[in-house]
């Protein structure tokens, strides 16, 4: 792994298991920063759908956020240019969406999605309330009526390169073990020529996002890029995989103006 000298601007990565969350905080920090909980503002959710939703029609989704007294959470600040960010996986982790609710006001979010087949989904919203310093998570099970499409197994990868829409994808770390900070670098090329990628495009607000799930879909990491990774070929993260375990990665970048998502399944330590 290439040495790198760390300033970090920009960073910020979550690590949520069923009732507590640990932030690392956005502020600079030092390489030996640990995982210690931030500002993080306490919330409920309420979570609306239809009964019985059906895989392959546009299910509306609504989402209500209140503080921990019941009361509506009225404002909320824009964080990667959208107010709450929205993550659907299939409980195999096979399926992976990343779409934005629309505000409705009133602490009211909502949104449509198409399920691709039955079964079990986790819905993860992140968002921030006004004065919030780290973004709050709710999360949802949901279930989908209709065929249920075949379980894939979740196996870790043994090749760490792959190619997406024409790129081709490594995913490198500079160790892997749990509970240490890591980087996790994405090399993009062009797959075509083999020549490196150096002007992807920021995607709300970031060189890359990342996200990674335990094998389980209980614990949740969405990770920034550190922002002296430039525009490509090397997007580089620094983060603190939990536990150890299977995770899948899921790396987004964006390129000619349009999105591509890259995931790969990593076993840790
Ligand atoms: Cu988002």
């Amino acid at each position: 792994m290439k040495h790198i000298v760390i300033v970090i601007f920009l960073f910020s990565t979550v690590f949520l298991s069923a009732c507590n969350s640990i932030k690392v905080p956005k502020s600079t920090m030092s390489h030996t920063m640990s995982a210690t909980p931030t500002n993080v503002v306490p919330t409920k959710s309420e979570w609306k759908i239809e009964d019985h939703p059906q895989a392959n029609k546009e299910i509306p989704i609504s989402i209500l956020i209140k503080d921990k007294s019941d009361k509506r959470i009225q404002s909320f600040e824009t964080v990667h240019e959208k107010k709450m960010h929205l993550f659907i996986v299939s409980k195999d982790l096979a399926y992976f969406s990343h779409i934005h609710p629309k505000y409705h006001g009133n602490g009211e979010f909502d949104i449509t999605e198409t399920f691709p087949s039955g079964g079990d989904y986790k819905v993860i919203a992140e968002f921030t309330p006004k004065g919030g310093g780290d973004s709050s998570v709710e999360s949802h099970w949901l279930h989908i009526d209709g065929e249920p499409a075949k379980e894939e197994p979740l196996i870790p990868d043994k090749e760490f390169t792959k190619v997406v829409d024409g790129k081709k994808v490594s995913l490198t770390f500079s160790q892997l073990a749990a509970g240490k900070t890591i980087h996790m670098t994405f090399t993009i090329n062009d797959a075509a020529t083999n020549k490196p990628i150096k002007n992807l495009q920021p995607y709300l607000g970031a060189m890359g996002h990342t996200v990674a799930m335990s094998a389980d879909a209980e614990k949740y990491l969405h990770i920034h890029p550190m922002t002296t990774s430039g525009n490509g070929p090397n997007i580089i993260f620094m983060t603190i995989f939990p536990e150890k375990g299977v995770y899948k990665v899921w790396g987004q970048f964006k390129y000619e103006g349009k999105v591509f998502t890259v995931p790969f399944v990593v076993n840790v330590p």
